[in-house]
Parts: C-alpha cells; sequence; structure tokens
C-alpha cells in the first residue's frame, strides 16, 4: 500500500505533467508523434493509475515557469511525477533543479526517442534527477511509467 505524502487512504495521487508543445498531440506531425491526442495520453494514464487505485492530476503548459510552479505544488499535492518537459529537457536546469527537490518517484518519458534525432536532443538535464527514464514507446512508455510509479510506492 503507498504511504507518504501525496497519498491519502493509500491512494496516491500522479502527476503527469507536460511540456511545451505536447498541447499538438495528434494534430500536427503524426508521423513523428502519432495520432493520439493530449487527452487520450491523460486518459490513459488515468485508466491505468486507476487499475492500481491511484489518481492523476494532469497539466500541460507552454511555460517554463508554469512547469517549476506545478513541480514545487507536487512537493505537497503528490507522491509521483510522471514528467514530458518536450524541449525544455534539453536545457532548462531550473526543471533539474525542481524536479530534484521532489522526494517521490520520477519518471522521464518521451514519446520518440531523442537519442535517435538530432544531436541537441541527445541531452538531457531531468534524467539525472529522474528515478528512471523511458523513452521511443509512444503511448506504452506512459503505461510502463504508471506500472513502474505503482510498483515504486509499495516499496
Ligand atoms: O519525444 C518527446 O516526447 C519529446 O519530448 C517531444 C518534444 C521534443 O522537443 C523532445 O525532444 C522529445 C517536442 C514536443 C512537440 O510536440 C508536438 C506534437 C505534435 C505536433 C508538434 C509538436
Amino acid at each position: 500500500m503507498a504511504v507518504g505524502r501525496g497519498t491519502i487512504d493509500g491512494v496516491a495521487v500522479i502527476a503527469l505533467l507536460h511540456g511545451p508543445n505536447l498541447n499538438l498531440l495528434g494534430q500536427r506531425e503524426p508521423h513523428i508523434y502519432g495520432s493520439a491526442t493530449l487527452a487520450d495520453y491523460e486518459a490513459t494514464v488515468t485508466a491505468v493509475a486507476a487499475q492500481h487505485g491511484h489518481t492523476v492530476s494532469a497539466l500541460q503548459t507552454n511555460h517554463e515557469g508554469d512547469l517549476v510552479d506545478a513541480i514545487h505544488r507536487a512537493r505537497g499535492e503528490a507522491a509521483a511525477i510522471i514528467i514530458n518537459p518536450g524541449a525544455f529537457t534539453h536545457y532548462a536546469w531550473s526543471l533539474h533543479d525542481a524536479l530534484a527537490a521532489f522526494a517521490g518517484p520520477i519518471i522521464e518519458v518521451h514519446i520518440t526517442n531523442p537519442n535517435a534525432r538530432e544531436p541537441w536532443r541527445h541531452t538531457s538535464v531531468v534524467s539525472p534527477v529522474a528515478t528512471g527514464s523511458i523513452v521511443g514507446l509512444g503511448l506504452l512508455g506512459y503505461e510502463l511509467a504508471v506500472e513502474a510509479i505503482a510498483r515504486k510506492l509499495t516499496e
């Protein structure tokens, strides 16, 4: 059973955070990002979390400071974080520092595999403070992120 911050009666809140341009999922560049929309991603994560008795608090923002604020809120409200920081992944040290102050499991997820794309995508400033990273598996990666968190919260 999950216990601790962000958990009430064994029900953990998972913060699902998406960064810039991911609101366009399913609307542009389906050859790169597929046809699933952001709503599809949020619904899938919510459904898999529910199978484990957990709930999801989802946010997408195009603004770095809003993402920092959401991570700070998660410190008091969530037991775990799933984050796809979009292009912020590659240079936003403010996210690195905010995530470093979060005590629970953090899973970094990318729809594509940034390591197989342009060289500037090969660096993640988030990976060093993530519990784990899942890349290149699209929606499946998010499902696996929830499974990983559910397991981690029982440890
Ligand atoms: O593969 C991922 O999940 C990325 O985080 C997506 C970011 C990219 O900058 C990262 O290197 C890898 C870009 C998100 C843009 O999303 C769009 C979705 C549909 C249409 C246009 C952009």
